[in-house]
């Protein structure tokens, strides 16, 4: 195997034997052999496409195959040999589709024509993985674009779940697909296709803000418990809010409480779950720590997206997964044909548990997505005009295990008391419990929910350009200090450079994936920069 695409990489080189995540070489080289059956399928649906045949069945089998591939979604690698069966058949049947209807394929790439049996899948996907690509730079820009539409899938996903889809966003995606296996294409080629990747990283961000927006409402300030009740529970992780409101309506009135973990925190700021007495509160914090948390909650968990980590026994009976998670020996849930989930199981589960471990008690403030915080764009505006609020630091993304994570701790308490931190993503759990107080009310973190509202955040600054009257977003005082893990973060950081925000820094590594040459692009082109330590960082984002 040979894996780069998260932060967590051995070595900042790559995984070769097993992934620092847990992944396994056979299952890592199924991934790879997924992403290239869906290579093939996108070379004959684009065929499909431009005759009117294309199926919404076979973007969403795309945009589910990238999902699954993404860090701590699923490791199980009966589930990569399915679904790739599944896409070669698939790919067929729009071949036999075309021909049906007179159109002839020829000349096609290996990825739309191979086909092998399962006892030869490991062999094939040897071939096709990663570093199929000789040219480092090539290889480096084919992956970084790879990796946003990773992400880009996965909000597309949740947006679907709502009954929210763009075809555009799909018809991207496999043009994007198509081309990482073209050898006419230059680095530079590569350059543009990787910011255009930025745009519709934009769209789907705001697909999938209106979907949860129109469903749930507009996200307001709300307090949220950390600690626990009295009663069985139920803990809910990932981002997918449909799972979470399908878990609410049944829990109802069962006498079993509901606490999210992790991505799903933010879920309480949406005013429509705030109807439900049992919705507790969060329970713990972010995805890396679930190895504790998961045993201490005592009652069932419900896995709705990544980020799950390989399960200890003494949780993995009382772990479920849905979607597009998977684990060995994990049980899962499926919707039925009528598109419901039924978690009755989970639910009779948590009836025969313990009520959960108290590991932290008191409340902690978010919901500041754009709705919300332009509804107090006066007192901003004034803020940022008395001088009252000095700098503004995007701080969002992802938390990670890693000792060099505690920098973002550090520095958000270094930060000067007139700075205003704005967040998003799971990077929040570093600073989102230090009382870092408020500025004339404001208080001094903001969190706008989960990483794909990074889209609130831009939206924030853009208000804020335009009420400033400034004529480049870059001109605002707010400074990006973001921190990444895996695949979803990439898309939001191609997002906003796409938007043209500048002098983005990244850390708490540089992505192992990106060549020494197009990190130098990254920098020169983009001002990307890395992280040094706290202070020195404070004095050069300061200004000072
Ligand atoms: Fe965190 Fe994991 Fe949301 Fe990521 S839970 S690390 S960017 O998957 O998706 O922020
Ligand atoms: Fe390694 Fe990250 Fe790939 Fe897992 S996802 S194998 S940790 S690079």
């Amino acid at each position: 195997m040979f894996c780069y695409q998260c932060q967590e990489a051995s070595k900042g080189i790559g995984c070769t034997l097993r992934g620092v995540c847990g992944k396994t070489d056979d299952t890592a080289r199924l991934q790879d052999l997924l992403i290239y059956t869906l290579k093939g399928i996108a070379i004959v649906n684009k065929e499909a496409r431009k005759h009117g045949l294309n199926s919404e069945s076979t973007d969403s089998f795309i945009i589910d195959g990238l999902f699954s591939t993404i860090t701590n979604v699923n490791f199980d690698k009966n589930y990569f040999v399915g679904k790739i069966k599944e896409g070669l058949n698939l790919r067929e049947s729009i071949k036999n589709q075309l021909s049906a209807n007179g159109v002839q394929l020829s000349g096609l790439h290996d990825a739309a024509t191979w086909t092998k049996d399962e006892s030869e899948f490991d062999d094939k996907a040897l071939s096709v993985g990663v570093l199929a690509t000789e040219n480092e730079d090539i290889r480096s820009l084919r992956e970084l674009i790879t990796y946003g539409i990773k992400g880009m899938a996965a909000y597309a996903f949740h947006a679907a779940n709502l009954g929210f889809k763009d075809p555009n966003i799909s018809e991207f995606i496999e043009k994007a697909l198509i081309a990482t296996l073209d050898d006419s294409l230059s680095a530079n080629d590569y350059v543009s296709l990787a910011l255009e990747a930025g745009k519709y990283g934009v769209d789907v961000m705001a697909l999938l803000d209106k979907a949860n927006t129109s469903t749930y409402g507009n996200p307001e300030i709300t307090k949220v418990n950390i600690g626990v009740r009295n009663n069985p529970g139920i803990l809910i992780s990932g981002h997918d809010l449909k799972d979470l409101e399908e878990l609410l309506e049944q829990t109802e009135g069962t006498g079993v409480d509901v606490y999210t973990h992790g991505e799903m925190l933010p879920a309480h700021y949406y005013p429509a779950f705030k109807k439900y007495s049992h919705f507790a509160g969060n329970y713990g914090n972010a995805w890396w720590q679930q190895d504790k948390e998961f045993e201490s909650f005592n009652g069932p968990i419900l896995m709705t997206t990544n980020c799950l980590t390989p399960p200890k026994d003494s949780y993995k009976d009382r772990l479920y997964t849905t979607g597009v998670v998977g684990f060995e020996g994990v049980k899962h849930i499926d919707a039925g044909p009528d598109g419901k989930k039924d978690f009755t199981e989970i639910i009779e589960h948590a009836k025969r548990c313990k009520p959960p471990v108290e590991i932290e008690s008191g409340e902690i403030v978010g919901g500041f997505a754009h709705n919300q915080v332009l509804a107090l764009a006066n007192q901003v505006v004034d803020a940022v005009k008395t001088g009252a609020i000095k700098r503004f630091f995007v701080m969002a993304g992802c938390d990670g295990r890693m000792k060099s994570r505690e920098y973002y701790t550090e520095f958000a308490k270094e930060l000067p008391k007139d700075t205003v931190i704005l967040t998003a993503g799971c990077a929040k759990y570093r600073y989102n419990k230090l009382n870092l107080g408020d500025i004339n009310g404001i208080p001094r973190v903001l969190d706008a929910g989960q990483c794909n509202d990074s889209y609130s955040l831009a939206v924030i600054a853009l208000k804020l350009k335009e009420v400033f009257g400034l004529e480049d977003i870059n001109e605002l005082p707010i400074s990006f200090n973001i921190a990444w893990y895996e695949q979803k973060a990439v898309i939001v950081l191609l997002a906003l450079l796409y938007l043209g925000v500048k002098n983005i820094h990244l850390g708490p590594t540089l992505p192992a994936f990106l060549s020494p040459n197009v990190a130098k692009v990254l920098v020169e082109n983009f001002g990307i920069g890395g992280i040094t330590n706290v202070e020195d960082d404070i004095k050069m984002f300061m200004g000072n």
